[in-house]
């Protein structure tokens, strides 16, 4: 399987992040990337490339402009402003407030494009961003292409992002920019499967209201557990899209046995919509020592997901969500990959 990075990804390089009320090193770092490099290169997967340049046209498919430009310009607001460290939001437009007119002030614009204070924006998060998406699209472009299988190594992280908000470590939207250009290449239908131990919220309300692009996901229950405010059963899409989402919530301690069930689950739903081509959100967080997760996955259960995965023969991109056991980040990626291929 082809691998697709750039180590421009790498420079989103943040130092803390706001959590259990204190400000405690950050767990969504370049390490992640370069330990499945480094897996992906010592077990021979297959060649890595670098990403194509696409611009930022895919990438307004998915994201509003507002958004956009306020990524794109953030570092020199927030400089100009005299702050110098990587910043975080801390005041949000909710319920009755009010998102619109968009705040001029660099703290009134945090807080109306983000969703968390978990997540900090730095000097290069939006080149790392752009990068990130970039991978996602080549990888695309190589199934589309012809490849049965590719491998986005996408990092920051995508599928917490919705169309104006970032949030969970997530700038740009991987996955539904994916998608998205997959649709505007002439595919009709198109599934993402979101495997990351937290649920897609971003990807999910992106495509909520349309029947062309399926997301399913299967995740820790948002009663228990981040991002706690979508990705319930009962969420199954609206308008046009109505019957076109499907969440799987789990409950805590859930381990690879009582996950196949809702995998299984998915898969039949996979093989009812016939998508031309496959997107899995690839968060490995389901791994028994994730520093931040609770389910239980063991490293061979990796092996096992990826197996199931390739059940119906559908063209599929992975692009890699979440996963913060650094140490057996590479191994458990590369299993869900090897499995696929076996
Ligand atoms: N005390 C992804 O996996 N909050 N994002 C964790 C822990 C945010 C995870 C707080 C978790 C976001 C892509
Ligand atoms: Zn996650």
């Amino acid at each position: 399987m082809k691998t697709v990075f750039s180590g421009v990804q790498l420079s989103h390089a943040p130092k803390h992040e706001i959590s259990d009320g204190e400000l405690k090193p950050a767990v969504e770092i370049p390490s992640r990337a370069e330990m499945v490099l480094a897996a992906v290169k010592q077990r021979r997967l297959g060649d890595i490339f670098e990403p194509d340049d696409f611009g930022m046209r895919p990438v307004r498919r998915v994201h509003s402009d507002g958004y956009v430009d306020f990524l794109e310009g953030f570092w020199e607001k927030w400089t100009a402003a005299g702050r110098q460290s990587e910043a975080f939001p801390f005041v949000w437009p909710v319920r009755s407030l009010r998102a619109d007119p968009v705040p001029d002030h660099i703290d009134g614009l945090l807080g109306r494009y983000s969703m968390d204070a978990g997540t900090p924006l730095g000097g290069h998060t939006f080149a790392a961003a752009k990068a990130s998406a970039n991978t996602a699209i080549t990888a695309a472009k190589l199934v589309m292409d012809g490849e049965k299988s590719a491998f986005g190594l996408c990092r920051p992280p995508g599928h917490h992002a919705g169309a104006d908000f970032f949030g969970g470590y997530c700038f740009f939207n991987n996955a539904a920019i994916a998608a998205q250009w997959l649709r505007d290449n002439g595919l009709a239908r198109v599934a993402i499967l979101d495997v990351d131990y937290h649920h897609g919220n971003g990807t999910q309300s992106i495509f909520y209201g349309r029947s062309d692009v399926l997301f399913l996901s299967i995740h820790a229950d948002p009663r228990q557990e981040y991002p706690y405010f979508l990705g319930h059963a009962d969420e199954t899409g609206e308008q046009a899209g109505t019957g076109f989402t499907r969440n799987w919530p789990l409950p805590l301690g859930t381990d690879w046995q009582a996950y196949l069930p809702a995998l299984e689950d998915a898969c039949r739903w996979l093989l009812v919509y016939r998508p031309e081509v496959l997107i899995v959100s690839l968060g490995l967080d389901c791994f028994e020592k994730d520093p931040i997760s609770g389910f239980k996955f063991t490293s061979e259960d990796f092996f096992d997901l990826g197996r199931k995965l390739s059940f119906a023969d559908i063209p599929t991109v992975f692009l890699m969500e979440g996963g913060y056991a650094i140490e057996a980040l590479g191994t458990n990626c590369v299993n869900v990959l090897e499995g696929f291929e076996t």
